[in-house]
């Protein structure tokens, strides 16, 4: 069996805390990683092309491969290419939906005030490479920006052999301006820093393994990120109504992606609670990713919970802040209203998080490790700066004349005091 059904109330403090203090795991690479920045900033291309050679073991020729992409694109089959456009046509309708429009009002007499929101103009989106491809996440990341107005999105992605053909296409179809044949720390830090070929970026997002992770932590300061995504992970709360097998199939959906996601069932009932361990044993041997789900599902962050009761599992869950939560249960609706803390949440029972992954439209980069207590997905406003923008009229400034003048006096800026008094004083002249 390989995992047990434990009772919330019981668990120890360490057990409890296991589930919490999810990290990316990255402070043991942050040494390694800080030298390779350093490389890549000082020496640019050159550095880029050591470090692929000594870690991907690929000797790079040219560094951009946007044209490849684009034949990539021109060869790809019909069935995959429609599946691309697909989804990027949904998840840009979702990510346009979110697109905010600039505003001015009058707040008082006189005083109009406003936002405004432009796009940045240079992004790098990271595309991992690695044991799956994730031609999704080439979506994920490139769309919005696009959708957004950057007027010139990079994406490196690492370099292979035989590059994934699906990749590619799919880098080309979100709409990506140049792409780059690089991964690891020394993407990350070609973006951040610009090389002679790699255009420096003024924010970068995307996930990543721990070295991409790392290095994101590492130049964060110099450049915008997104968040630290570590692995995936899940929560499922199901009350009496939930069928055990769907709680047992995005349990085993999400525990495939890495060795260390984490996967959390919470239910109030205990024959749904049975039923889901004795679902995930019938399910997992026919994976083909069986032993890195078997890891997932076998982690001190992941299991199958039984709840005193609703409230239970709902504070459970949002202390946990999981990147995923799926709610299985006969008011759904109920249960989310009572959630703060989640990534992106699934209502119901023909609502797979793998829709979310791929095809629906919403974003699959999420914040992970308890940052969807203060952070949201990727979207539209990841790759937008907001502007205020404000007049008065004379009786606007008369109205709040003497707030401004008494604030700046109490703080001991004269001159603050004195640019509003000076405006009166004409005002008042041209009065008489
Ligand atoms: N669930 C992952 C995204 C993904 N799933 C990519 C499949 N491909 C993190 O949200
Ligand atoms: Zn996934």
């Amino acid at each position: 069996m390989t995992v047990d059904v434990r009772e919330l109330a019981d668990l120890g403090p360490g057990e409890r805390a296991a589930f919490f203090d999810r990290d990316a795991g990255i402070e043991a690479v942050r040494g390694d990683v800080r030298e390779i920045v350093d490389r890549v900033r000082e020496e640019g291309d050159v550095a880029v092309r050591e470090f692929t050679s000594e870690f991907d073991d690929v000797e790079l020729g040219n560094i951009t491969i946007t044209d490849e992409c684009e034949r990539a694109y021109e060869a790809l089959d019909d069935e995959l290419l429609d599946a691309i456009e697909t989804a990027v046509a949904n998840v840009r309708d979702f990510h346009e939906a979110q697109l905010p429009d600039d505003w001015r009002d009058e707040f008082g007499p006189g005083r109009e005030l406003g936002r405004r929101f432009r796009p940045l103009e240079r992004v790098g989106v990271y595309v991992p490479g690695g044991s799956a491809a994730y031609p999704s996440s080439a979506i994920m990341g490139v769309v919005p920006a696009v959708v957004a107005g950057v007027e010139h999105v990079s994406v490196v992605t690492p370099p292979a052999d035989e590059l994934n053909p699906v990749t590619l296409a799919a880098i080309h179809a979100a709409g990506a301006d140049a792409v780059y044949s690089v991964g690891g720390a020394q993407a990350i830090a070609g973006l951040a820093y610009g090389t002679e070929t790699i255009t420096r970026a003024q924010k970068i997002v995307g996930p990543g393994n721990k070295w991409v992770t790392a290095a994101k932590a590492e130049v964060r300061g110099d450049v915008e990120i997104d968040f630290l995504a570590g692995p995936s992970e899940v929560v499922v709360v199901a009350d009496g109504t939930a069928d055990p097998a769907l709680v047992a199939t995005e349990l085993i959906a999400q525990a495939e992606h890495d060795p260390n996601t984490s996967v959390v069932a919470v239910t109030t009932d205990e024959k749904i609670a049975d039923g889901i361990v004795t679902a995930i044993d019938e399910q997992v041997d026919a994976r083909e990713r069986k032993e890195i789900i078997q890891a997932g599902l076998e982690n001190d962050a992941s299991g199958v919970l039984l709840a005193r009761s609703m409230s239970e599992a709902i504070l459970f869950t949002e202390a946990y802040a999981p990147e995923h939560l799926s709610i299985l249960a006969d008011d759904d609706e109920a249960i989310l209203e009572r959630i703060d803390s989640a990534g992106s949440v699934f209502l119901g029972p023909n609502t797979p998080v793998a829709a979310g992954d791929y095809a629906s439209g919403t974003n699959h980069v999420l914040p992970t490790n308890g940052s969807a207590h203060v952070t949201g997905g990727l979207s539209v406003e990841t790759f937008l700066r907001s502007t205020t923008v404000q007049r008065l009229s004379a009786d606007g400034l008369e109205d709040i004349g003497e707030t401004i003048t008494t604030l700046a006096d109490a703080e001991g800026l004269e001159a603050h005091a004195a640019s509003v008094r000076h405006r009166l004083e004409r005002l008042e002249s041209d009065d008489s």
